[in-house]
């Protein structure tokens, strides 16, 4: 309770901020877009982890204007990235199943669009696979209502759920996120590559983009690479970052 407290005034006090991580095209090494990730520091410093704040965000029902505020904040830095030369780069949102779940999330999105200005085919939501797993058919209606705005879909930490084959077969999505523990056990034991290998191989039979998370060095890449992974994001190419240094990264690059 004290944290939920903590988080709404932090939010009111500008202590929550965005932040980017490049994504990058395995095969020129090249940044193709970003994912926005929430921070938050405390007055003191500290920082807080989403993995603990989130929670309680949705606990509270507090997610429902924090997502709003990081999906409207993503895409006006998209529109500024795009104003400063960056014509061909995506930008990936997290979704909260409580946020998506909710009633006018759709507006939301939409208003967002609008007021920014951002492209929606520039424009990613990611939600866990847990969350596709349930009421398939809400999630199915509202996927096919996001699509028609042009956003897109990446399923985040894939490979950690459960989906039939069949049912992700149904869904209107375009991406699948290898989750950052297989991209790990890489190059662990003989067999360690074998749940990434099946994504991949997953997302060449549905015509789906495939993008590992978490690749923190350069035999995790280049495996990957090998085994047809089109795009990585981790350490290895960059750190998620403020708007203004990820502008700055970008063109040091170009
Ligand atoms: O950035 P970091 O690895 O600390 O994020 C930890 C977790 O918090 C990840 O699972 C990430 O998806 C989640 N997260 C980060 N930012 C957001 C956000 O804006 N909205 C939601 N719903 N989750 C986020
Ligand atoms: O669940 P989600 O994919 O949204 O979480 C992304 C989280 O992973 C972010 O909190 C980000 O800071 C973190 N992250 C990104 N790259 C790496 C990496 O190479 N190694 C580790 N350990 N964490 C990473
Ligand atoms: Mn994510
Ligand atoms: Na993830």
């Amino acid at each position: 309770v004290r944290m939920m407290h903590a988080l709404r005034t932090a939010f009111g006090q500008n202590q929550l901020f965005v932040v980017y991580q490049p994504q990058i095209d395995l095969e020129t090494r090249r940044p193709v877009g970003a994912e926005a990730l929430l921070r938050w520091q405390t007055p003191d410093g500290k920082f807080i982890s989403p993995d603990r704040f989130i929670p309680i965000a949705e606990y509270s029902g507090l997610i429902i204007d924090l997502g709003e505020w990081v999906m409207r904040t993503a895409c006006r830095e998209l529109v500024d990235l795009r104003k400063a030369g960056h014509h061909d780069f995506m930008m990936s949102i997290n979704v909260s199943q409580v946020q998506f779940r909710h009633p006018l999330f759709l507006d939301m999105l939409k208003r967002a669009l609008d007021d920014t200005g951002a492209p929606p085919e520039h424009i990613e939501l990611e939600i866990t696979e847990s969350m596709a797993m349930e009421e398939p058919d809400l999630l199915i209606k509202m996927l096919a209502q996001i699509k028609q705005t042009g956003v897109s879909i990446a399923i985040d930490d894939f490979g950690t759920g459960f989906s039939s084959l069949s049912y992700l077969q149904r869904l209107q999505i375009d991406r699948l996120k290898i989750d950052r523990a297989f991209v790990t056990e890489i190059t662990g034991s003989a067999r360690g590559s074998s749940i990434a290998e099946m994504v991949i191989q997953l997302g060449r039979n549905l015509g789906l983009a495939v993008i590992a998370e978490g690749v923190e060095d350069e035999r995790q890449a280049q495996i990957l690479h090998t085994l047809g992974c089109p795009l990585a994001q981790g350490f290895l190419f960059a750190r998620p970052m403020t708007a203004t240094a990820l502008n700055g990264w970008l063109s040091n690059d170009a």
